[in-house]
């Protein structure tokens, strides 16, 4: 049946003609798809496929506007090129660092920010977020209101940063109607765009998240996408190791300490996932994973897209063993 109804979860176009495909629902006097009634009743996922060309046709109907920006950073899971997203909006833009509640309290917001001030990404105003703990949203919505040129505010970012869930704290928070946008642990929740009035003066619209091929969340199976999704503030574990020595995070991960001397490797990784340290000539664990060997230098991070990162003090090589599509790379030190 034609219709011109829009999932009022994930913003996909409701119909009634085919059940594999997406937007269907049984009965389209629904409000929302069958996916998302799944997702937000039984926590049920059914994977979709939203291409990246997509989201930057969608990117770049935002730059034909003048409408101001929310770009959300997840600060677990910082993008290697978190620049790339001046190549396709020019607009005035707020850089939202979310999920603050994971990182451990001791973490100085301060460097955090120093840290992405210098990474140059050309943004008129910074804020570290987190929508689970209702931190820095006052703040979050001042800055709007400063900022904004417009009436609409877009919110974009990769997928699973926490956008859906920021905009239903603010509709909690400060919005006339009730309204909930479907959120999940896994990728390509949001489908469309969708329009969310807050007030009379400002209109949030939620964009899908640009899909990083890199995350290994695309690798593992759903119960492990909920074990590495970390959802309370991580216990950092730090292992003081020797060459020869190597830390194992069961079926995902292996790290073997070739060279360099007595070291300290601190992982940020979520406190769900268990963490072996074994002498590396004594276990082929893992071995059969894809190699990568890299150099770090001094206070640097290894990341692990969509799995954290690993603090390490001094100059070392390591070789990490992974799922071949993962990325991989070193960065300064975060905290
Ligand atoms: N700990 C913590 N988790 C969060 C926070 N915000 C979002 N999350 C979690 O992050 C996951 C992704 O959240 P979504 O809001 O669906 O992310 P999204 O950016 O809308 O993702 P797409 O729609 O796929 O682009 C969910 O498991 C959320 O519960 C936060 O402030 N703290
Ligand atoms: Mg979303």
């Amino acid at each position: 049946m034609n219709n011109d109804k829009y999932c009022i979860g994930c913003g996909i176009k409701l119909q009634d003609s085919n059940m594999l495909f997406e937007g269907y629902t049984p009965d389209l006097s629904n409000d929302i798809c069958s996916r998302c009634f799944k997702l937000k009743n039984y926590g049920e996922y059914q994977i979709t496929t939203k291409s990246n060309d997509e989201y930057i046709d969608i990117l770049k109907t935002v730059n034909e506007t003048k409408d101001l920006v929310l770009y959300v950073v997840d600060l677990l899971n910082v993008e290697k090129d978190i620049k790339m997203i001046r190549d396709f909006i020019k607009n005035r833009l707020i850089l939202v660092l979310t999920k603050r509640d994971i990182l451990p309290l001791s973490v100085n917001d301060e460097k955090l920010i120093n840290y992405f001030h210098n990474l140059g990404l050309d943004y008129q105003d910074i804020i570290i977020i987190s929508a689970n703990k209702n931190y820095n949203i006052d703040e979050l919505l001042l800055m709007i209101k400063k900022h904004k040129s417009s009436k609409n505010v877009y919110v974009v970012g990769h997928t699973n940063v926490g956008k859906s869930t920021l905009i239903n704290k603010l509709i909690q928070n400060y919005g006339d109607e009730k309204y909930e946008l479907t959120i999940s642990p896994l990728p390509s929740t949001t489908l469309n765009k969708i329009n969310i009035k807050l007030t009379d003066d400002i209109t949030l619209i939620d964009t899908p998240g640009l899909v990083d091929r890199g995350s290994i969340v695309n690798y593992v199976s759903f119960d492990e996408i909920k074990k590495i999704n970390a959802k309370k503030e991580i216990k950092p574990d730090t292992y003081q190791l020797k060459e020869g020595q190597c830390i194992i995070i069961p079926n995902l991960f292996r790290l073997d300490y070739i060279e360099g001397n007595k070291n300290s490797f601190t992982f940020f990784v979520s406190n769900d996932l268990e963490l072996e340290r074994k002498d590396l000539n004594k276990t082929d664990e893992l071995k059969e994973l894809s190699k990568r060997t890299i150099e770090v230098g001094y206070h640097q991070d290894i990341v692990i897209n969509g799995l954290g990162f690993i603090k390490v003090v001094e100059k070392a090589t390591v070789d990490i063993y992974i799922e071949s599509n993962v990325e991989v790379f070193v960065r300064d030190s975060l905290i």
